[in-house]
């Protein structure tokens, strides 16, 4: 039995290994699996960590490798170089301390695009943030890590070929796009600059990864809203169709099996990752270039050990009606007096994750390096909940910590099923050691005890008036009528609609855990 779930993973994975030999780059995609069964010996490669070796076939598994250290998140490259793309912003900050107190080499890009578009609403992060010049001193002091910052715009695309030919990265983590559907629906300047932002540099990106570092993985930030969420319950797969899915139509039958599933993106942001998808997929086909494209779903909370171990190495934290997720947004209205904003019926399911989990998935990930051409979506979410059970559970918690909250359903300004079922698989992270561990309840506690501290108190009444949506799908810009206000114990999350369906096979593979054997 293996001992860590990457155990039996092999030079194929590794971006150390430098394809030499015999290697034919159009026998890419479809017919890699062939191609690594090969006999023969043609294919050979050069380890850039142990040249010592000379050449050979790519064969040693991770566990006979000494570059491959056990650490409780599975094995870990020895010193692996992982470059964040967008390392300034609430997941990317949260991540390169994550990665950096693991022992990982990280170096980060960012514009400070989103500090600027957070600025345009007429907000602010509510929790205090410094420059990156300090915040890098402080993740020095208090967790000695270094971090090689470098101030890029990833559509500069000299400046981060630069950057890469430096810093030569073997994961690059794609957190450098615009998040938010509101802000790409304001109007068509916003639109035209999301969808050129996220979709030329991406696109920009993969050409440098071809070009300077082919044997990166690229794990790229897509979204649970690619998917949209069909009226028919279909399953929303990781990606693609299952073996033994098959169209009938007419009285005949075809297997869908391996084919891409159809996307029905909710936003203009949205339609932004969906063609995403699609240029990455193809660059994995043509190049040979390796990816995770991690569908995410709404992430909300503000702890992770390294986040919580001194006020000056805190992630961003919006609430404002363009770059807040809701349930971020639902609490600050909770500590601010303002009832719980659900838009329209609040029967939307959507899936869910907490930062702390978020970070977990991508430490998985990044011990697992698929192979030359593969491309891998998972769904990276941990539990799936109507948005009226998002409210209540706020404003129960909030109730803790004494603050009586009210539910208001409001008109909803977006366009979307309020209504509907969502059934979603996520098989891929649990096979690679990922197991949910902060729960719904206990990461909104973090957050009512984080946000209610008197000086972030302050700063949300200072950002009050960005909260409420103005920002409409149909291009108006005013402020939605209340259709009904409630208390908590008045709303009925088993009354009307669908439950979410969540497959997550947590018991299909052993996951060794350090923490077990501490029990
Ligand atoms: N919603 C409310 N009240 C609010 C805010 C939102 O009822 O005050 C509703 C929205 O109508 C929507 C749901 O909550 O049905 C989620 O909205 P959101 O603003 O939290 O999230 P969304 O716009 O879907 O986008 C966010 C991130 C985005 C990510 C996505 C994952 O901003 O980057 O891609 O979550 S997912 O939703 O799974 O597509």
């Amino acid at each position: 039995m293996n001992t860590y779930h990457n155990d039996r993973l092999t030079c194929w994975n590794c971006p150390s290994a430098i394809l030499r030999g015999n290697v034919d780059f159009r026998a890419c995609g479809q017919s890699m699996r062939r191609f690594t069964s090969m006999e023969g010996g043609d294919v050979v490669i050069e380890c850039e960590r142990r040249p010592e070796l000379g050449h050979f076939e790519p064969t040693i598994n991770f566990s006979e490798c000494p570059q491959w250290k056990p650490t409780k998140y599975g094995r870990l490259l020895d010193n692996m170089r992982v470059l964040i793309l967008g390392i300034d912003g609430y997941l990317g900050w949260t991540l390169a301390l994550k990665l950096g107190a693991l022992g990982f080499e990280v170096s980060g890009v960012d514009n400070f695009l989103r500090r600027r578009m957070v600025r345009e609403k007429g907000s602010m992060s509510v929790v205090p943030i410094a420059s990156m010049e300090e915040r890098i001193k402080a993740a020095k002091k208090y967790l000695d890590i270094d971090i090689n910052f470098r101030k890029i715009d990833v559509l500069n695309r000299d400046k981060l070929a630069d950057f890469l030919k430096e810093v030569k990265p073997e994961v690059i983590v794609h957190y450098a796009e615009v998040p938010s559907a509101p802000y790409s629906m304001v109007d068509a300047d916003h639109a035209i600059f999301v969808q050129k932002n996220n979709v030329l540099g991406t696109l920009g990106l993969l050409f440098l990864m071809r070009d300077i570092v082919p044997e990166a993985t690229l794990i790229k930030l897509g979204t649970m809203g690619e998917y949209g969420a069909p009226l028919t319950g279909r399953p929303l797969f990781e990606g693609f169709f299952p073996a033994d899915a098959v169209l009938l139509w007419n009285g005949r039958e075809w297997s869908l099996g391996g084919e891409m599933t159809p996307r029905d993106p909710v936003s203009f942001y949205h339609v932004s990752k969906v063609q995403d998808t699609f240029n990455v997929y193809e660059a994995c086909k043509y190049w040979w270039l390796r990816s995770y494209d991690v569908m995410q779903g709404v992430i909300y909370g503000v702890h992770t050990d390294e986040l919580a171990t001194d006020d000056k190495l805190r992630t961003r934290f919006d609430v404002d009606e363009w770059f807040g997720t809701v349930v971020n947004r639902f609490v600050a209205q909770a500590i601010l007096g303002i009832p719980l904003t659900l838009y329209g019926e609040g029967e939307q399911i959507r899936g869910f994750i907490a930062l702390e989990d978020a970070m977990e998935c991508m430490v998985r990930l990044i011990s697992s390096p698929p192979e030359p051409g593969q491309y891998t979506v998972v769904n990276q979410v941990s539990g799936l909940y109507k948005l009226k059970t998002i409210a209540k559970t706020v404003a129960e918690v909030g109730a803790e910590f004494g603050f009586d909250v009210k539910i208001q359903r409001i008109e909803n300004p977006r366009v979307e099923s309020e209504v509907h079922p969502l059934e979603v698989v996520a098989e891929n992270l649990p096979e690679r050691g990922f197991r949910p561990r902060v729960s719904l309840e206990r990461e909104i506690r973090r957050m009512f005890d984080l946000l209610s501290r008197k000086h972030i108190v302050r700063r949300l009444e200072k950002v009050k008036d960005t909260i409420i949506p103005r920002t409409w799908w149909s291009g108006d810009k005013r402020d939605p009528k209340v259709l009904g206000v409630y208390s908590p114990d008045e709303v009925r999350e088993e009354e009307g609609g669908f439950r979410g369906i969540l497959h997550m096979p947590l018991d299909s593979v052993f996951v060794y855990r350090w923490e077990d054997e501490e029990k």
